[in-house]
Formats: structure tokens, sequence, C-alpha cells
């Protein structure tokens, strides 16, 4: 069983602190006492659907309470606390009946208006919920890269993946469990792209994934009212223990040439790193010119080399 390292919780953290001392150790930490504005006390099922009843959203829908692209399902609908009041999409309406013979669990992550081109920000798709939350100002207006209303059902679990902004995830209503791991464990973590294959943290397949239980394993949960900063590259998995809503904030850590100009969702790996694993691919299937015996040599040398550049001391 991995170890379980709690992520720390700090008191009332002004911005000076969080960026002098907490930032640059570039972890993860719970912020507490932050005044997130009136939004923890008024943000309930009933008054979301009341205020935000009219719009239009994507709800995810899933059979199962593990997440996964697979089993997931969305939903075009109204929100109104989370009841489904209409439906448009044709691929939900053919599995409407096997989803609502089972337990259904739902998901809402809010999108720009045109999801290929624009952001999420909830000052634009949610303005009339936007002036009851008071965001944390801890970082320079030009960072600010989108603002992401969640909803979930309870027992919800997201997979693990990771973002390339950095992000405050804020806990408005509800309780969230998080299970976080650092980028530096990312070879345990079995990727496709930008998510773990490892969808059951707690009971691992791990004759499946044998290495995973040496991913260091970070746990928090937040109450409402927390703040969780998760570092850009920190791999989560987020559970619902209770219906929940949240919002979260993600914000530039690099320079904004650096990022995808066609990443409207915060998890397109910056431009560099994409044409670096471009041109890794490409020196793989060049190996394929050599019989095994040579390929399997210069891969292990490929190898030497890249954790000879990559694996640097003075980062944890
Ligand atoms: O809180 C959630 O529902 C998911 C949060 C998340 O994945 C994120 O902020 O990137």
């Amino acid at each position: 069983m991995a170890r379980r390292i709690p992520v720390p919780q700090l008191e009332g953290v002004t911005r000076e602190e969080f960026l002098q001392r907490i930032y640059p150790q570039r972890k993860p930490v719970v912020l507490k006492g932050i005044d997130l504005g009136t939004c923890t006390t008024k943000w309930t099922a009933d008054y979301i659907s009341q205020v935000g009843g009219t719009k239009e959203v994507k709800i995810h829908v899933s059979t199962v309470p593990q997440m996964d692209f697979i089993k997931l399902c969305l939903l075009t609908g109204l929100y109104t606390g989370l009841q489904k009041t209409s439906t448009r999409n044709s691929l939900f309406q053919s599995h409407q009946r096997a989803l609502v013979e089972r337990e259904e669990k739902y998901y809402l992550r809010s999108l720009g208006e045109d999801p290929r081109k624009d952001v999420a920000d909830i000052r634009k798709q949610f303005p009339l919920l936007e002036g009851d939350i008071k965001i944390p100002e801890f970082f320079e207006k030009e960072q600010f890269f989108s603002s992401v209303f969640r909803i979930s059902s309870p027992g919800l679990q997201l997979w693990t993946h990771y973002d390339v902004m950095d992000n405050f995830l804020i806990q408005v209503t509800g309780k969230k469990r998080v299970v976080l791991f650092s980028p530096r464990d990312a070879q345990y973590l079995y990727l496709s792209g930008t998510k773990s294959e490892v969808l059951n943290l707690d009971n691992p397949d791990l004759n499946k994934y044998p290495l995973f239980f040496k991913a260091r394993r970070f746990e928090c949960v937040l109450e409402a009212g927390d703040v969780l900063f998760i570092p850009a590259l920190w791999f989560h998995n987020v559970i619902s223990e209770e219906f929940g809503v949240g919002v979260n904030v993600f914000w530039k850590h690099l320079s904004s040439e650096c990022y995808d100009k066609t990443d409207t969702y915060g998890n397109k790996d910056p431009t560099a790193a994409s044409r670096a694993m471009q041109i890794l691919d490409r020196a793989l299937k060049t190996l394929d010119d050599l019989p095994e015996e040579y390929r399997d040599f210069y891969a292990r040398r490929m190898v030497l080399r890249i954790q000879d550049k990559a694996f640097s001391s003075n980062y944890e």
C-alpha cells in the first residue's frame, strides 16, 4: 500500500505569504479561512437551480461512481439542482433506459460558450452567480486562464489526471477527498495522455499495475470554504463525499507563449513539450529500421540519456 502523506493545511494565509513562502515550493497545500464571499452559505442546490436554471449546460452522466471516458455519456439539459429536465443528446437518449435503471451519477464541468474556442469563465457563463464568490487575488490578472464551475453527485470519482496550469480548487459546498501524486512519480501511474489508467486507487489491480504502489500518495479532505492549491502537472483524483459545488481557477505559471493557443481546458501540454514528444515518437519509429537486438540496445541508450538530462536532483 502506498504511503499516505497529508497535504499541509494553512489557516488565513495572505497573498504575500503565499507568493513568498508557499508558491515557490510547487507543492499542494490546503488554504483555510480565505474570504470567499457569500457563496459558501448561498449556493444550495435550490438557489443554484433558481439562478442558473435557464442556462443550458452539458452534464456528464456515469452509471458507475468511478468515472472513466468509456462509461461516461454527455447529456445536454437545463441545470436544476442536477436533475435532468431536457435532453438533446441522442447518445444519452439511446442509453437513457440503461442509465435510469441503475444509479446515475452526474458531473457538471462548465465550458466556454464555444468549447472549441472559448475557455470557461463563470463571469461570462454564470454572471448571476459570479457576484457571490470572491476568487483569491493571489496572482496577477494576466495569469488568469479560466474559471470552471463544478457540481457533482455524492460518491462520484473523477479519474486521476494532470492539468498544465496552476489551480485553485475552491470547495464552496460539500466535502471532497482529493488524492494527489507528484509529477516526479509519473512513471508509476500508467499514463494514457493526461490521465492515469489506474481508476481504483484504494484497491488497485497490482497484477496489471505492479509499480503503482511506488507512487507517493498525498491526500486531503476539502471541506466547504477550503481552497486547494494544485500546482501545474500534479496529478489529482477527486471523490465527492457529498453533493458539492465548487469552482476551480486555472492560472498560467509559464509565460503565455509557452502554452498551446488551442487549449481551452488547461490540459494541453506546453508546445515545447508536445514537440519533444513528437520528436521522441519519430526517434522510436526510426529504431524500427533495426533488428530487435539493436533496437533494444539503442532504446536503452536513449533511456539513459533521458535519465541523465531529465531527473534533476534539486527538484523534489
Ligand atoms: O473538484 C472537482 O470536481 C475536480 C477538480 C479538478 O479536476 C480540477 O480542478 O482540475
